[in-house]
């Protein structure tokens, strides 16, 4: 059993000195959009992908979607329900995934869309949208589709049987690379293809979509983000370390007990930077910054220490840097950590604590959802 040290007292964080995102590796200072999109932002693309998470493999010959109908539509005045079937084949080989859609029947055109990235185990008699953490009936009460899908459909959360789904089937080679892909991978690939059958569906606005993720999800819903620019606006609920989470403030779960309880999420090169957080080449502010100029957002609980809500915030503030220094957008975080009162929703990046422990609520979605239409307006 490994040594768990976690450290859940402020006093204790060491000095932050953090990797300058602004400075490439040939030592080149980032002014400009086209310096930072050409040459620093692909350089952290990859270390993020070789060190951390593994890629999104999005190479593959065909996709289907195929209506099945084998739940009830739980709220048929306000919607329409649809249960997707996405096929993939890849070298002979095919992986089917269960997509879950709500469209809202009192939309006049297209709607705007979130999905729910649910690592949450799915039972098959279980309610398919619940109160709270899928907050369905009130999401389509303010105008949104929403869909989500379960983690297991394409990898289950477990070290020994995670490969076993669409890794396997579909990219079986990966599993042989230290900086391959992994659970993460799997499930952004998953959220990646719904994102495919949004935008060959009539009845959503796929321009203005957003990523939701909580907890595990929610690390899955950041580099899903960074990886694939087609969502417009990406959220990151609790999601701590390995997440929004700076790594080097090393405060409640760190890179070693997240790497050996869930040796299966990340890539093995991450395990490289157990108790080694100050030789990461990243840090977690740089994640939030790949998504600009797209909108970002992260939340966090009171009691939720586990994942370091100071951690989060000042990820998001340091983070939210490439907004106003590379491209010239007006975001502010000003208030210290210790005195946020109410959500900071603006443009562009966005975030709020709310009282309780780890969790995704309706408190939390009503603030995605206020954030959302400011930045799809
Ligand atoms: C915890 C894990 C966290 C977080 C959480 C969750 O056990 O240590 O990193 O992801 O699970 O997904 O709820």
């Amino acid at each position: 059993m490994a040594q768990r040290v976690v450290n859940q007292d402020e006093s204790k964080v060491p000095d932050l000195v953090l990797p300058d995102p602004f400075v490439s590796k040939s030592g080149l200072v980032i002014h400009s959009i086209s310096d930072w999109e050409n040459i620093r932002r692909p350089e952290l693309m990859d270390l993020f992908k070789n060190e951390v998470y593994g890629p999104i493999p999005s190479d593959f010959e065909e996709i289907t979607f195929t209506e099945v109908s084998e739940n009830p539509n739980p709220f048929p005045d306000l919607a329409n329900f649809k249960e997707i079937d996405i096929q993939v084949s890849r070298k002979g080989n095919t992986h089917t995934m269960r997509l879950y859609v709500f469209l809202p029947k009192q939309q006049s055109g297209p709607s705007p869309i979130t999905l729910l990235v649910d690592h949450r185990p799915l039972e098959p008699d279980e309610e398919i949208a619940e109160e709270g953490y899928w907050p369905v009936e009130a999401i389509l009460k303010r105008g949104f589709a929403t869909a989500s899908f379960h983690g297991e459909t394409v990898a289950p959360d477990d070290a020994d049987t995670f490969s076993e789904g669409v890794i396997s089937n579909l990219y079986p080679e990966e599993l042989t690379k230290p900086e391959g892909m992994r659970t993460f991978g799997a499930w952004g690939w998953a959220a990646m293809r719904a994102m495919d059958y949004f935008e060959q569906e009539p009845l959503i606005d796929e321009k203005k979509s957003a990523i939701v993720g909580h907890s595990r999800s929610g690390k899955t819903a950041l580099w899903t983000g960074a990886t694939d620019p087609r969502w417009a606006v990406v959220i990151s609920n609790e999601s701590g370390c390995g997440g929004a989470a700076l790594s080097r403030r090393k405060f409640g779960e760190t890179v070693k007990i997240i790497n050996t309880s869930f040796p299966h999420w990340f890539n093995d090169n991450f395990k490289n930077y157990n108790d080694q957080e100050d030789s990461l080449p990243i840090d977690q502010h740089m994640l939030a910054m790949m998504m600009a100029p797209r909108a970002v957002y992260f939340s966090s609980a009171r009691e939720d220490l586990w994942a370091d809500p100071k951690g989060e915030y000042l990820s998001m503030q340091l983070g939210s840097r490439i907004y106003t220094d590379i491209y010239n957008m007006s975001v502010s975080f000003p208030t210290p950590f210790e005195q946020l009162k109410s959500p900071i929703i603006q443009e562009h990046a966005g975030y709020h604590i709310r009282e309780g422990k780890h969790d995704l609520t309706l408190e939390d979605w009503n603030h995605f959802m206020d954030f959302m239409n400011l930045n799809f307006k």
